[in-house]
């Protein structure tokens, strides 16, 4: 994939519900960026959600994964619409996406900021600060099982996972390097190997073989349960964290969740040998309950394209779209509803661009 750094051609999938409300924002806040550091933006926007699903019977056309590929990322809001079964809105669109262009490294940043109430007593900014690391491609989001007996009292229905020694070993080796580039070097690893009989210990035995490669970084691990728990606990004791597929994406819906509000964490499926495009998306989902009301919080869109600039190699495009953020935060004017404010998305949105021109 050759990347000409003044055009950046993205595709952008706004999806359903709010994904469509935020996604434009966050275009606006990195055409802002792309104006102060000479970076210019070709988007094409698709149409490809639950709801053309409705439609149509498909989420995206037979080709769209060829569609795709030929542009340098992909940005996309949300999926899922009342009405659609939610394995449809996942399988029709993002774990094909994750899967054809081989993003195995699903990066999900957890920051407490100032300015954002946060829900944990006596927590600061700075307490906060870690990575969830999720394995992206396969793991326990299969689908290898099937039902039998079906509407008898006779029904089985099994459910296989799947973790193959190269995408177990790729994620812990990218979680070990990212705890090696950071300050306290401490990874935490997800388990549940005194309940899940193969494919945990065989988790945690990658773990502990390639740990022997990285000696400067601590190493524990955690039952997914206390793991939970700890995260409300102790949230400062963590770095970076890594989990299977299931695991990572509970981990990382949680720990926003302690931070304030999950509407600000931005979530990076990432190719890292930049093979394919990597896709930017905000951790949340398409929210009917508050969709169509112009009040969904847009930063973990923006704080997601902020990943997207620092994936293509433009740190500058990064630092200016997170510095504004920060800043608009810090004044705390001008925060949604989720962050105890009263201003729409096109009001944050605004006060982040005006930020980044400042
Ligand atoms: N922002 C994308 C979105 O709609 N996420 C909702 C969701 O359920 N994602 C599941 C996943 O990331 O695997």
């Amino acid at each position: 994939m050759e990347l000409n750094m003044s055009t950046i051609k993205i595709a952008v999938i706004p999806g359903d519900g709010i994904g469509k409300e935020v996604i434009p924002v966050g275009m606006r806040a990195l055409e802002a960026a792309g104006r102060k550091h000479g970076v210019e933006f070709e988007w094409t926007e698709f149409n490809w959600s639950c709801e053309t699903y409705h439609q149509t019977g498909r989420m995206m056309p037979e080709d769209g994964i060829e569609q795709l590929s030929k542009f340098d990322a992909i940005y996309l809001g949300a999926v899922g619409f009342p009405g659609v079964p939610d394995h449809i809105s996942l399988w029709g669109l993002l774990l094909p996406i994750r899967r054809a262009f081989d993003q195995y490294v699903n990066l999900r940043p957890v920051r407490l900021f100032e300015g954002v109430p946060c829900p944990l007593v006596g927590k600061q900014p700075g307490d906060i600060d870690f990575y969830v690391v999720r394995e992206n491609v396969e793991g326990e989001y299969s689908s290898i099982g099937g039902i039998q007996y079906e509407g008898t009292e006779h029904e089985i229905v099994s459910q296989q996972s799947l973790f193959t020694r190269r995408g177990t070993d790729r994620i812990i080796k990218y979680a070990f390097d990212l705890a090696q580039s950071r300050a306290k070097k401490h990874l935490s690893s997800a388990t549940k190997s005194n309940g899940i009989y193969h494919s945990m210990p065989y988790w945690d035995g990658r773990v502990a073989e390639i740990a022997q490669s990285y000696p400067e970084v601590n190493v524990d691990q955690f039952h997914i349960d206390i793991l939970t728990a700890n995260f409300v606990r102790m949230p400062e004791f963590f770095d970076v964290v890594v989990g299977s597929n299931l695991f990572g994406d509970i981990l990382s819906d949680l720990g926003p969740a302690c931070t304030g509000t999950i509407a600000i964490a931005p979530s990076a499926n990432i190719n890292p040998e930049k093979t394919f495009p990597s896709m930017f998306e905000p951790v949340h989902g398409s929210a009917p309950d508050i969709a169509g009301q112009g009040i969904a919080n847009p930063l973990g869109t923006i704080w997601a394209g902020a990943m997207m600039m620092q994936h293509l190699g433009l740190p500058e495009m990064h630092d200016s779209l997170m510095q504004a953020m920060e800043s608009v935060l810090r004044e705390a004017e001008h925060l949604t509803p989720d962050m105890g404010g009263q201003a729409n998305t096109l009001a944050l949105g605004a006060a982040v661009v005006a930020a980044i021109e400042h």
